[in-house]
């Protein structure tokens, strides 16, 4: 997964006078005496022959009506947060590669979510939901298939890569986009008569090992769609939460109460898979006109119920929702770990632990049988809810 446009996206995003106009965020271009470098631009300013990394000065002279924004680097990390922990909805096996962009295997999330491509389409539907930005998805076998295809359609893309036909897609592509294949190399397979990948295809493994040493070995495996890297993620997980964007605003509080249990129990159940608890649990509600409040409260025990969570949730909600405005999404998490096993549990009444023994069925059924086998009357009725 990769934003498109990202700095600029968002700068489109927050000024509509944007949107639709070359911006370039970057180095102030002081009439083209500026210093520095464009950060990147919009898909707009693309098409003068502007991009990442371009001195600024040069810029001006492509695109001297382009809108030039210095970057706010705070906000950007702030938005991309925001995607990641979308993102991790989704699953847990996510490696990061930049600030926007991301591998993520989705092989163990296939019950839950649907298929890769659906699992794609359902990922670039709540950003753009969520953040009103667009992202570019390739779904592939393998890291290396699945980022050349994530970037074929930007932007807004979302490219399939079917196992049996690695070999067709490949073929037309330019020798530039093997991984690991800087220009004195490209120069070196041209003069071998390679131009695409489907050229690199036909040469014998042992001519490309005589003619480009070690390399050979590597590119032979590229032109095959061959890559057995695996998606290295960020095993230390820092807060887990779960998001839910209406079809349209709610203003109904019994409708928003139950969303709220129902995000409750998700989160319950992620966090219960990976044997954590959490101290803090945070509410996110976003009304209408996209203005946004987060609230956290910290317990003095770690939790792991859904029924926790909720009640602490509710209160959130309950003392910070002005009453009469609609809500376009609300979010449920939790952070603030422990990772061992104490008998925190002994510390609240029997109520929790009965409601623990209906988290421990909730999570069996779920895990048998997928996420639709059984609801509790707390979360039953609400039409306009859907698991993603
Ligand atoms: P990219 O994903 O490389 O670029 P992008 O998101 O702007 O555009 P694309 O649609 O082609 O993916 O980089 C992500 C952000 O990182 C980009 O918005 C700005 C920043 N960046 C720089 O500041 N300098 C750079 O040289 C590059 C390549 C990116
Ligand atoms: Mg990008």
């Amino acid at each position: 997964m990769d934003m498109d446009a990202f700095f600029a996206a968002v700068e489109q995003r927050d000024h509509p006078e944007y949107q639709g106009k070359p911006v370039i965020v970057g180095a102030d271009p002081k009439e083209g005496k500026g210093r520095g470098v464009v950060s990147t631009c919009s898909y707009e300013a693309r098409k003068f022959g502007v991009h990442s990394a371009m001195p600024i000065s040069q810029a001006y002279k492509l695109c001297p009506k382009g809108i030039y924004v210095w970057p706010n680097g705070r906000l950007y990390q702030q938005v991309s947060k925001e995607i990641f922990n979308l993102l991790y909805e989704f699953t847990d096996a996510i490696e990061p590669l930049s600030i926007d962009e991301a591998f993520m295997d989705v092989t163990g999330s296939v019950k839950l979510f649907g298929s890769g491509p659906e699992i794609a389409a359902k990922i670039k539907k709540r950003i753009k939901n969520e953040t009103r930005l667009t992202a570019s998805v390739g779904v592939a076998p393998n890291k290396y298939l699945a980022k050349i295809a994530s970037d074929l359609e930007k932007p807004d893309g979302l490219v399939l890569v079917d196992a049996d036909k690695i070999d067709e897609f490949l073929a037309p592509l330019d020798i530039s986009r093997l991984w690991g294949a800087g220009i004195k190399t490209q120069t070196v397979l041209k003069k071998m008569g390679i131009h695409t990948i489907g050229d690199l295809f036909n040469f014998p493994k042992e001519i490309l090992e005589k003619k480009l040493g070690k390399l050979g070995d590597h590119f032979y495996n590229l032109a095959h769609g061959i890559d057995t890297r695996r998606v290295e993620s960020d095993e230390v997980v820092k807060s887990i939460s779960n998001e839910h964007t209406f079809g349209q605003d709610v203003l109904d509080v019994n409708l928003l109460h139950k969303t709220i249990f129902q995000l409750s129990e998700k989160v319950g159940y992620r966090l219960r898979n990976k044997k954590l608890q959490g101290r803090t649990v945070h509410l996110k509600l976003r009304y209408d006109n996209f203005s946004t409040i987060t609230r956290n409260k910290t317990l003095n025990s770690a939790v792991d119920s859904t029924q926790m969570i909720y009640s602490v949730v509710k209160d959130l909600f309950n003392n910070n929702y002005q009453q009469g405005r609609k809500v376009r999404l609300v979010g449920v998490g939790i952070s603030g770990f422990m990772n061992e096993q104490g008998d925190q549990l002994s510390l609240f009444d029997n109520q929790i632990k009965k409601h623990d023994r209906i988290d421990q069925l909730q999570d069996a059924l779920t895990n048998r049988f997928g996420k639709r086998i059984i609801s509790r009357a707390e979360s039953m009725d609400s039409k306009n809810y859907d698991w993603d």
